[in-house]
């Protein structure tokens, strides 16, 4: 899908900013027909941003069901003949749409866009009213999963599997734009390197074009190269290529009859071969975290202003990539990536297939995963669902380099096979370019897991000296070789990427002893794991967690949130900050990446 852009031929109204809102207490706001009239006991709510940290109202903070948003909307002038999109960056998790009580969309998981043709809906007026009920709930069908049970005062209370608050509204930008009738509506970009010379194979649908033809601008705006044709292939004499660090922009033109879409493209190619991953034939090694899209009050609202900081502390820390654990981040977010090349594994919201951890770190009650009543076919259909339209969004991100289809699920169970088979095939039909993987538990240690083989990478979330052998750093350091021997006896030939490792620790709380929670055992437990990767070549990336504290439901493990930033969640640097940063900018000045 295509991302919003202002071009000669599209016009860009923003709707974001005080929205009308309310909770459905009762969830029966569609019966009662509020979609076509103001919404009943209306309050200010902002948009982009999650609803709940607004309130100081805890049940409205807690509702599980329908959150209802409304505004009134000025129709702008559009020619005739031409379309009228109304789009969202995201919605968390389902969301239905009204224009002037008129159905106009609905779509299911939170953290993807999703658009609607209002044009119909419009014509012939000057102002609608546009309501939306966004549906915060999870259910064992849903992406990621969840159940809904009932407390003793007969409230509903929704239980979920991962270890983040469950922040709902609508997170980020909702546009309205214009378009001509013919206009492009996607495009699949593919480069590959030649010598000196730059490859960029291009696709476009616009359906009923008559003519379609493409310029390729360098970041300067001269022209590089030209096309005719919906599919071609253009060649960029002395190509700069996008690499990590330099994160140079071409941008193709698209004309499509009247409509430009401008789509920007980094030459630069990925793969994982032998124990290495390799961008433009060359290894690198990722240095970053596993991050949230998570902030004070605003939850998971987007925020130019946080990201943007955001991006300046890992750049000062000397990290050169992310994952955006455990969902798909917003759009401006992967726009930015590429223009600071940086390296992203982009994943899925497939996080919490896995009531193991969920019964025994989380407190929770324990249900076996895969069963007709808990993760099942529809749910795996979801899930489908849910990478292609990650991949059919963010394919043409050159900093995008592995898609990761789920965070620690279940993996060493029969069934967890015949889920996730299928589930690996639909991210390589989807994407035959880029290496594939998934983020492994670390219940699932190479002598039991059953998945690995079906993928190109092998991503470790780890523990040791936290959750196993916590604070005996030296019995962690043993087992953490030991497991690494593992992977490398059963599964050799493939990179591997520590995407997880790191303990809690409290700003502030400084030990002689050094121990757990101090700040002092996080830079004693980081350090034990950089010294054991230092001693294997097959280890291609550190991504310690988290970059920053962020929420999560409350429980006897977490104080406030989980606390295994490298920053507060203030983005205050705690003193492993600038222990990790000797270390990375030493990296960076060795490796030049
Ligand atoms: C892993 C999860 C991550 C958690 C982390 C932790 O992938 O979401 O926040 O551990 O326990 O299980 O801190």
């Amino acid at each position: 899908m295509l991302t919003v852009r202002q071009t000669p031929s599209r016009n860009v109204f923003s709707l974001d900013g005080l929205w009308d809102f309310c909770i459905d207490a009762d969830n029966n706001g569609i019966e009662k027909g509020w979609a076509s009239a103001p919404l009943p006991h209306s309050q200010a709510m902002p948009v982009p941003a999650s609803y709940n940290d607004v309130t100081l109202d805890t049940a409205q903070r807690d509702h599980v069901g329908y959150l209802w948003y409304q505004r009134k909307v000025v129709v702008p002038r559009f020619a005739e003949g031409e379309r009228l999109i109304l789009r969202f960056g995201s919605a968390t998790h389902a969301a239905t749409v009204w224009v002037d009580g008129e159905e106009v969309a609905t779509h299911f998981g939170g953290y993807l866009p999703f658009e609607a043709d209002v044009t119909n809906a419009v014509t012939g007026k000057s102002e609608v009213l546009l309501t939306v009920a966004v549906d915060n709930r999870l259910s064992w069908q849903t992406i990621p999963p969840g159940y809904i049970s009932k407390d003793s005062t007969g409230r509903e209370v929704q239980t979920y599997f991962h270890d983040f608050y469950n922040y709902t509204g609508i997170h980020r930008h909702v546009w309205l734009y214009t378009r001509p009738a013919v206009a492009v509506t996607d495009v699949t970009v593919v480069t590959t390197i030649e010598g000196s010379d730059g490859i960029v194979s291009y696709s476009v649908v616009a359906e009923g074009a008559e003519k379609v033809n493409v310029v390729l601008r360098d970041a300067e705006g001269a022209v590089v190269a030209e096309g005719e044709g919906a599919e071609g292939e253009l060649r960029v004499a002395d190509a700069h290529l996008w690499a990590p660090g330099d994160g140079y922009l071409y941008t193709l033109e698209i004309h499509a009859d009247e409509d430009v879409y401008p789509q920007t493209v980094g030459i630069r190619t990925v793969e994982a071969k032998g124990n290495q991953l390799l961008v433009n034939g060359k290894p690198v090694y990722l240095r970053g975290y596993g991050r949230h899209e998570d902030n004070i009050v605003r939850g998971k609202g987007h925020d130019d202003v946080m990201m943007v900081r955001d991006f300046e502390m890992m750049l000062w820390q000397g990290a050169n990539s992310f994952r955006t654990s455990h969902y798909p981040y917003a759009e401006e977010v992967m726009d930015y990536a590429d223009r600071m090349g940086f390296m992203v594994i982009d994943e899925t919201p497939a996080v919490g297939l896995n009531t193991g951890i969920a019964g025994g770190i989380f407190g929770g009650e324990s249900y076996p995963t895969f069963t007709e009543q808990t993760v099942n076919k529809e749910t795996q259909a979801n899930h489908a669902d849910q990478i292609r339209d990650l991949i059919a969004r963010d394919k043409n991100h050159p900093s995008v380099l592995i898609w990761s289809i789920a965070n620690e699920p279940e993996t060493n169970t029969d069934a967890s096979r015949e889920y996730f088979a299928p589930l690996a095939a639909v991210a390589r039909e989807a994407d035959p370019t880029r290496p594939v993987g998934y983020v492994n538990v670390m219940l699932s240690t190479p002598d039991v897991e059953k998945i690995t083989d079906l993928f190109d990478v092998i991503m470790l979330n780890r523990y040791y000296g936290w959750y196993v052998n916590t604070g005996n750093l030296a019995d962690a350091e043993a087992a953490l070789r030991k497991e690494l021997d593992g992977w490398l006896e059963r599964f050799p030939g493939k990179p591997i990427i520590f995407t997880e490792y790191g303990p809690d620790t409290l700003s502030g709380l400084s030990d002689f002893h050094r121990r757990p929670w101090s700040q002092e055992f996080q830079i004693d437990m980081l350090s034990m794991f950089h010294r054991v990767f230092d001693d294997y070549p097959e280890v291609v990336g550190e991504q310690m967690w988290n970059f920053a504290d962020f929420l999560t439901v409350p429980g006897i493990m977490r104080v406030g949130g989980n606390k295994k930033g490298m920053f507060t969640r203030d983005r205050e640097p705690k003193p492993a900050a600038y222990a990790v940063r000797e270390r990375w900018l030493k990296m960076r000045d060795e490796l030049g990446l």
